[in-house]
């Protein structure tokens, strides 16, 4: 896939625009699944190195998304680290969406995320905020399969009030980026008219 420049820097004039056009993602998972890539790979179209985060990273990021047009995505990169996860809390009480990053390669701990995403989810319920689960560094030779990701996320044990999405990427090229931002937009505009029509009756 290639990226191209249909990604370019923020815009001022974008900060005003109707909610469809301008969302709050937050980006989680745990430490070292490539959050901060996925997030600079979006903004700058490049490769950057990374350090570990420390507090956050915040970036608003015109795209384009295919039959969409231009959205603009706030994003929230939330560092991972264990300590740093009780704050996962107060930055989705208000979130459109969530990208939840998991590392293909990390067997280990998939354990781990797998728990911690269902917290999340669990958290969000009531909101029913989507998510877009990245099955990150599809590149690396060991990595899992989407299947076997699948299931050790327990993905369909998801409640129905949380609609997901699990895309594989390779982070540091931009392989499977917008593909997943374009799911993870169209699950929320969906849930927006879900839950307008809910209000109605
Ligand atoms: P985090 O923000 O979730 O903690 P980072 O994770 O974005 O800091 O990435 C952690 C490490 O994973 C980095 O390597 C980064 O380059 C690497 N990484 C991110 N995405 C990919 C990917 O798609 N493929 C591969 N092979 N590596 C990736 P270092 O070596 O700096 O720790
Ligand atoms: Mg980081």
């Amino acid at each position: 896939m290639k990226m191209g420049n249909r990604i370019s820097d923020q815009s001022s004039i974008f900060s005003n625009l109707p909610f469809w056009k301008s969302l709050h993602i937050t980006i989680l998972g745990l430490d070292s699944a490539g959050k901060t890539t996925v997030l600079y790979r979006l903004q700058f179209n490049e490769f950057v190195n990374t350090v570990p985060t420390k507090g956050f990273n915040a970036e608003k990021v015109k795209v384009a998304l295919g039959r969409s047009g231009t959205v603009t995505f706030h994003f929230w990169d939330v560092g991972g680290q264990e300590k740093l996860r009780p704050l996962w809390k107060s930055y989705t009480r208000c979130t459109d969406g969530v990208v939840f990053v998991v590392d293909s390669v990390d067997a280990e701990r998939m354990d781990e995320a797998r728990t911690e995403l269902h917290k999340l989810a669990h958290s969000m319920e009531s909101q029913g905020v989507p998510m877009l689960i990245i099955a990150n560094k599809q590149d690396l030779r060991n990595s899992m399969t989407l299947a076997e990701i699948e299931k050790m996320l327990a993905l369909s044990e998801l409640g129905a009030s949380t609609p997901w999405h699990l895309q594989p990427s390779c982070a540091i090229i931009g392989d499977g980026l917008l593909e997943g931002l374009e799911r993870l937009y169209d699950m929320i505009l969906k849930q927006r008219k879900k839950l307008k029509q809910q209000k109605k009756k």
